[in-house]
Parts: C-alpha cells; structure tokens; sequence
C-alpha cells in the first residue's frame, strides 16, 4: 500500500479522499491555495502545505509546486480529485517519471477517452452505440455530405472538448458556415486543438451514465447507472440512481456495453461511461469521465461499494475485492449539489462567511460537505459548499427522505440552493420521472422565471 498520499484538490472531494485514506491507514497530505488556510481538507489531513496564490493556475493547477511538494514529504501517490489536473495526461506521464502514483487510469486511457473523436472510434470499434456522426471535418462540403445522410438539426463538436464546453447545434444550412467557423476558433482557443466532427443532435435527450470500476488485472465491474438530466448549463444539481428512465433491459445492455469498451481500453480505476438516451429509447455513447465525479455517492449509497477505497486499492495494484456477482443494488439514492448562490438573482455565488451551519442526519442522509460554522466561502472556486445524499428503499421514500434533510438542513450567512432543492423535490414533474435535460428550462417557464 501507498505510505503517504498528496490529494491535489480542495473542498469537498479533498475531504472525501482524506476519509478513504485514513480508514485504509495510509498518511495524507493535504495542499492549498492562500484562500484556502482556513479549509477543512487542511486541518484533516496529517500534513498541510500550501503551493501558492489564489489562483487556480498557481495553486491546484501548479504542477511543479505539487510535484515538488510531494517528493518534499515523500508522498509515494497524488489523488487529484475532480477538475483541476484530474484529467490531465501529462500531469499523470509526470507524476510517473517521478516515481510517483498518479491515482486514476493510466495517461494512454486519459489521452485516448480526453480525444472525443477517438473515443466515439473506439466505441465504434467495440460496439458500442454511438449516434450518427462523422470523424474530424475539414470543410463544409464534409458536413454537408454527413447533413444528406441524417438531416438537421445536427451538432458541432471540439474533439479536444467535453462537459459542454466547444460545441455548436446547426439547425440549417445557412447557420452552418458561421457554426463551423466559430466552433473551430473556440477549440482552438480554450484547448490548443481546433478538430472538430458532427454528431446528430439528439433533441431533449435524458442523460445516463454509467460507474465502472477496474484493476490492472482486466477485471471490470459496474455499479449500475445514474440518471443525471436535472442540470443547467452542463451544470449537475440533482443525480439519481436507478434512472427511472430505463428499463431492465436497456440498463443490462448499456452497462455491458461499459463493461466491454472498458476491458477494450484496458481501464483501471474509477470512470464514468457517459450515455444520451432519446425520448424513442435509442441510447448512444456520448463520452467518458477518466475520473471519480461529484456524483459517485449515489452509486456507494446503493451498492455499498467505497469507490473512493476500492481507487485506491486498485491504484495500489491489488485486485478488485469483489466481481460482479458480488454487488447487489439495492433501493433508491438522490443527491442534491448545494451551492452558495442565489436562486433568487440567476444563480450568482454567493460566497461570504457560514453563520450557522447544522446539517441533517438520520437514517439513510448522508452529508459530504467541506464547510463548517465560521467557516468563509472564498469567491475563487466552485459555489458547490455541501452535497445531501439520501437513500431509499425506493424511489418514493428517497425522496421524501432527500425533501425532509433539506429542510432540517440550516445554512445562514449566505444564500443557498436549498429552497430551490426543496421546490424542485416535491414537483410533480420530478415526482412523476417523466423529465429530461429540458427539465429546469421547463420547470423555469412554469414557474413563470
Ligand atoms: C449531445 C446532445 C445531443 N445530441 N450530442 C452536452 C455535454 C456534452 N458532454 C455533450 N452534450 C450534449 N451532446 C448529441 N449528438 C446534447 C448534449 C447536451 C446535454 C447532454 C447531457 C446533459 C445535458 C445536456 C444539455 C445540453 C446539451
């Protein structure tokens, strides 16, 4: 097993790391930005170092500060989290020219899944479902030709992208040239890398993923799926598990299909098979995670598998605890992602200092949070301050469980997600399941917003 452990993020999953190591026994090390002495993943850790200015760029994402930091205190492995370097090849090809464990899958599978081009042709090749689409275009006449085979509306997508970020819907062909021609300037400028391909864009599709967990020795598991529609801007707020959306079927066919791209690839660790399902049932591959996500919580509340443990485990070279056979899912789990923001004034961040801070609890609540009372929100990073996890023996009783710890949960000092979580949980379109990624644009008209 490792003898120390560099966790190179903050907040929350900094936090959810730090517990994981220390229930295996293994020394952590903790570092932090200037904004961030007074942070919980700080004071948890065995050792603190802080590696730089508020900045990102200075701090979470310096790589020669966290690199040196880690040789400094002989920390032999470096967790990055979500975000900042955790889907970074180059950083995991460093981390290893060091001596040092990158804990995640190997740079090849990072570079291989982060190429959303390549990604879609290895999926092709091992078939998976993928939706229409083309390899890199180079012109218009190569979209046109795609555009002949499917119709419009069609999307644009950087290849370098991902997570909503460079991509382009076309819903005629005199949008297509200035659609072209932006997209392409935009993956240049926010990824180095202007390969663009088409897709056909599938209309309010439900948004399925799928957690896969994998060791060096080939074997790959899969924790079942989560359905995480409820979202805007390409920004999560409510995951859930099972998805309501799919039936036994599709669920058994979708997760083999993770199973089968995975052993493809060669995956080790946690990842997240990332799945478009349309209002007719199709379902197609959109993307992989190489990484653990925000989300993970609802598959360990229904699988009691610590996906946090077994990343590590597997990291540490050892086999996976369990096979297939071994996992039972079992009920219902709903996270709701609480950020300091105003629902009230579209959403800005609210950072400012907790004047009162009491979680809920109970049976089947689950709180992963990195804020305390007293504790000041610093306005250079995510408004994510708390994630409420809540189990159920189904769907109903998640919910009604989910909707009575968000009003036992006080939070003052700043504004919260919380009545906003508190209305969309006892909506009857939520209620009902029959939502999609339109579901907040949707609910926003009907509440007259
Ligand atoms: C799509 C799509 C429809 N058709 N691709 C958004 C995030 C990025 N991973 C890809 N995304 C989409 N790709 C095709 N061919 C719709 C989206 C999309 C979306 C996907 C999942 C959850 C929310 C979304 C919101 C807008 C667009």
């Amino acid at each position: 097993m490792f003898k120390k452990v560099l966790i190179a993020n903050r907040g929350e999953i900094a936090v959810r790391i730090i517990r994981a190591c220390r229930e295996i026994g293994i020394p952590t090390v903790a570092v932090y930005s200037q904004a961030d002495a007074e942070a919980l993943h700080v004071s948890l850790a065995t050792e603190a170092y802080c590696i730089g200015p508020y900045q990102s760029s200075k701090s979470y994402l310096n790589i020669p500060a966290i690199i040196s930091t880690a040789l400094m205190c002989g920390a032999d492995a470096i967790h990055p989290g979500y975000g900042f370097l955790s889907e970074n090849a180059d950083f995991a090809d460093i981390c290893s020219k060091h001596g040092i464990k990158f804990i995640g899958p190997t740079a090849d599978s990072i570079r291989l899944m982060g190429d959303k081009s390549n990604a879609r042709k290895t999926m092709i090749e091992n078939d998976v479902p993928v939706t229409p689409g083309t390899g890199i275009v180079n012109n218009i006449d190569d979209i046109k030709e795609f555009v002949k085979k499917v119709g419009y509306p069609i999307i644009i997508k950087a290849s370098a992208g991902g997570g909503g970020k460079g991509m382009r819907i076309v819903r005629k062909d005199d949008e297509l040239e200035s659609m072209f021609t932006i997209c392409k300037q935009e993956a240049l400028n926010n990824f180095s890398n202007d390969d663009v391909y088409c897709e056909k864009y599938i209309e309010n599709p439900h948004h399925i993923e799928v957690q896969i967990l994998g060791d060096k020795y080939g074997n790959v598991v899969h924790l079942g799926e989560r359905d995480c529609s409820i979202q805007r801007r390409h920004q999560k707020l409510i995951e859930e598990t099972p998805s309501v959306a799919i039936t036994p079927k599709t669920r058994e066919k979708m997760c083999t299909a993770a199973i089968r791209a995975a052993k493809a690839i060669k995956y080790e660790g946690a990842g997240t098979l990332e799945f478009l399902l349309d209002n007719d049932g199709n379902w197609y591959f959109m993307e992989m995670n190489t990484r653990i996500q925000v989300e993970h919580c609802v598959s360990e509340m229904i699988s009691n598998v610590d996906i946090l443990k077994e990343q590590i485990y597997v990291a540490a070279g050892e086999k996976l605890s369990f096979t297939q056979n071994d996992i039972i899912l079992r009920g219902h789990a709903i996270e709701c992602r609480i950020n300091a923001e105003n629902p009230e004034k579209n959403f800005i961040p609210c950072p400012g200092k907790i004047d009162a801070y009491v979680p809920p609890g109970g049976f089947g609540v689950r709180v992963d949070s990195h804020v305390y009372q007293g504790y000041s929100i610093p306005p250079f990073y995510d408004s994510m301050i708390a994630k409420v996890i809540c189990w159920g023996r189904d769907r109903h009783e998640a919910r009604r469980r989910m909707y009575r710890a968000l009003k036992e949960f006080v939070i003052t000092g700043v504004e919260t997600t919380l009545p906003f979580h508190q209305d969309i949980i006892e909506d009857e379109v939520f209620m009902s399941g029959k939502f999609d990624t339109s579901f907040i644009e949707e609910y926003n008209k009907r509440k007259n917003k």
